[in-house]
């Protein structure tokens, strides 16, 4: 259902925003951040700090953050990389808010998260100054997570590919994505478990840069994820959740 919608909804912008007129945005031809650098820079946290207004399991999580001042609020606390959703209809996410972190924090690496079907999309990151992409496996075939993932290294950006099971990724696993995230949400219950990441950790090498995703809250769960081998960790909701999310990694 949401890939039916991403059609409808990037074929409207296409018509609004031709290829070329993307091409001609000031940020098109800005030199990205690297999240592999950043996140395995020393002394790094790993975290990918996520900026995420609601979602289809919690409903309305923060209306009122300010997404400057969050995501700007997230870089002080020492995050290595940001995440802001850019989908409308299930997270409240839009282009602005990816425009604005962007402007707020120069130099930290920014993942555009949405439901990434179509090349046009890539050519819209790199237009609204995103770093890098999610490609989710649950929502494609391998031959276009292949496409998608060149197309995207041809525009300078990095690749997430995540998955949620050892099918997605004997499936999708390409040498051209960049880090590997494995979500701990199940998409039919939306119960989070970090044995998902626990149990799929072996079968991903370590020359993906390997990131754990969903259900994170606590310093020892993360320490347990990060011996078994995981170098990130994106976080939404522990953050978002709070009255003052631009202070909630820092404390
Ligand atoms: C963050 P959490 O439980 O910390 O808010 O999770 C992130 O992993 C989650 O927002 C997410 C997501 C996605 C959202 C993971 N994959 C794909 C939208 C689309």
């Amino acid at each position: 259902r949401i890939i039916t919608e991403k059609r409808v909804e990037v074929a409207q912008r296409r018509m609004q925003v031709s290829e070329q007129a993307l091409a001609a945005y000031p940020l098109f031809n800005r030199a990205v951040n690297s999240a592999i650098a950043a996140i395995r820079a020393t002394n790094s946290t790993g975290v990918i700090a996520e900026f995420k207004r609601k979602s289809p399991s919690k409903g309305l999580i923060n209306g009122t953050a300010d997404v400057a001042a969050t995501t700007s609020g997230y870089v002080r606390a020492g995050a290595a990389c940001l995440s802001v959703l850019t989908d409308e209809p299930f997270f409240g996410g839009t282009p602005a808010d990816l425009q604005a972190a962007r402007a707020a924090n120069p130099l930290t690496p920014i993942l555009r998260k949405d439901f990434v079907i179509d090349a046009y999309q890539l050519l819209e990151a790199k237009a609204w100054g995103a770093d890098l992409v999610l490609l989710i496996a649950a929502c494609l075939s391998a031959d276009e997570v292949k496409q998608l993932s060149r197309f995207a290294h041809e525009l300078g950006l990095e690749v997430l590919l995540e998955v949620h099971d050892a099918e997605e990724l004997d499936r999708t696993l390409c040498d051209t994505v960049d880090l590997v995230g494995v979500n701990n949400r199940n998409l039919k219950t939306f119960e989070t478990s970090v044995e998902t990441s626990m149990e799929l950790i072996r079968q991903i090498p370590d020359s993906f840069v390997r990131v754990t995703e969903s259900g994170l809250h606590d310093a020892q769960t993360m320490h347990r994820l990060r011996m078994a081998g995981y170098e990130a960790f994106l976080i939404g909701e522990a953050f978002m959740k709070t009255t003052a999310p631009e202070l909630a990694l820092a404390t």
